[in-house]
């Protein structure tokens, strides 16, 4: 008997209030409800939680930190599914793939034809996990029909290849004389900046590449040079401490090479500086079979403001005392914009110089 029913039957029996009665009845009836429905009902578990009801696959935050721009916002719980990881070789690669070399479309064209992008040309596979995140920086000034060309070709190359990728054209402003070395180390500061990428390839505008197994990616020990064959070259390195064209590279082996040195103005020597830098930390230049790392150069002529530096020689004789204060370290430049186009990033700088 509960304590209740003790004390109704107590209080009938001693001549309680009419209230009082009430009350009571109703406290006894909750009691037997409550006695009657533990009988009736499943056995309660109280040690084990009972599982969730079966819903669609929670897409959890990844634990991995995402490559890519920081300021693209973070893949929510909700917003995007978990894809697995893209396969070690793309089911997309072609192999040679020839690029169309002149009379390219407009930019609308080009954008209509790729598979949607961020703004600012940032690009990651639809269906899987990219294994690579490589910023390609290109030196760039007066070159807008090779822009275009070179866009046309390369986003469908590199997306074939299941990369993330972003394209910076790093412009110099001004009529001063070019500098591509300066012009690059701008680039990667800058892109290194916006995301957390595992890979750096510096890239000329001219240079396209043949086929899709030459893949965007870094090595993890050593720079690689990818434009190991050129047309103009007739396929063949000039010299075996060539190191211009199209370079990928680890962003901390980049840092370590304390970048490209800013000191060469006009046409040539900063690939060679560049190169000298890879031996003098350590490090060895690797490279694709030629087989399939080849390009094709669009033919141009020298351009204005670019003419063969004449002190080139003398300044690759001080890169081994220099380096360590020549390069990254000692950069200076003003962004003068930073424009997200459709297809690719624009970063307009003043690099100072005459
Ligand atoms: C070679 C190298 C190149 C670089 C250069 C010497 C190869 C395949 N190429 O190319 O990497 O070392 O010698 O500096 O080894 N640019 C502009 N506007 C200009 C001038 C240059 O956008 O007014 C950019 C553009 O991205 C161009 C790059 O700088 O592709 C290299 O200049 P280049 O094409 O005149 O030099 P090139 O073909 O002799
Ligand atoms: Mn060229």
């Amino acid at each position: 008997m509960t304590i209740c029913g003790r004390g109704f039957f107590l209080m009938a029996r001693f001549g309680c209030g009419r209230l009082l009665k009430f009350l009571c009845s109703a406290a006894l009836l909750g009691v037997v409800t409550l006695l009657l429905h533990n009988v009736f009902s499943e056995p309660h578990d109280h040690t084990t939680p009972k599982p969730e009801p079966k819903t669609e696959p929670e897409p959890g935050p990844k634990t991995e930190p995402e490559p890519g721009p920081k300021t693209e916002p973070e893949p929510g719980p909700s917003s995007f599914p978990v894809l697995a990881d893209c396969n070690e070789v793309s089911p997309l690669l072609v192999g040679p793939c020839p690029p169309k070399l002149y009379s390219p479309p407009s930019l609308e064209e080009i954008q209509n034809k790729s598979a949607p992008l961020s703004p600012g040309g940032l690009y990651s596979p639809p269906d899987c996990q990219a294994k690579h995140s490589s910023a390609i920086v290109i030196p760039y000034r007066d070159r807008a029909s090779h822009l275009r060309t070179f866009l046309d070709h390369l986003h469908l190359f590199l997306q074939r290849q299941q990369i993330q990728y972003k394209i910076y054209v790093v412009e110099q402003w001004g009529r001063g004389t070019f500098n591509r070395g300066k012009l690059l180390n701008v680039g990667v500061q800058e892109a290194l900046r916006d995301g957390n990428w595992t890979c750096i390839i510096t890239h000329d505008v001219d240079l396209l590449p043949e086929d899709d197994r030459n893949i965007y990616s870094c090595d993890p020990r050593n720079p690689t040079h990818l434009s190991v064959g050129v047309d103009k070259f007739n396929y063949m390195l000039p010299y075996t401490s060539l190191l211009g064209g199209v370079v990928a590279i680890a962003p901390d082996h980049f840092k370590r090479m304390n970048g490209y040195s800013n000191r060469f103005w006009g046409w040539g020597g900063e690939d060679d500086d560049f190169s000298a830098r890879v031996s003098l930390c350590g490090m060895k230049v690797v490279r694709p079979p030629v087989a399939f790392a080849r390009y094709k150069m669009i033919v141009h002529k020298n351009d204005k403001g670019n003419a063969p530096n004449p002190s080139r020689m003398e300044l690759l004789k001080q890169t081994r005392n220099n380096w360590r204060r020549d390069g990254l370290n000692s950069l200076n430049y003003k962004l003068l914009s930073k424009k997200l186009e459709g297809l690719y990033t624009n970063l307009t700088v003043d690099i100072g110089g005459t």
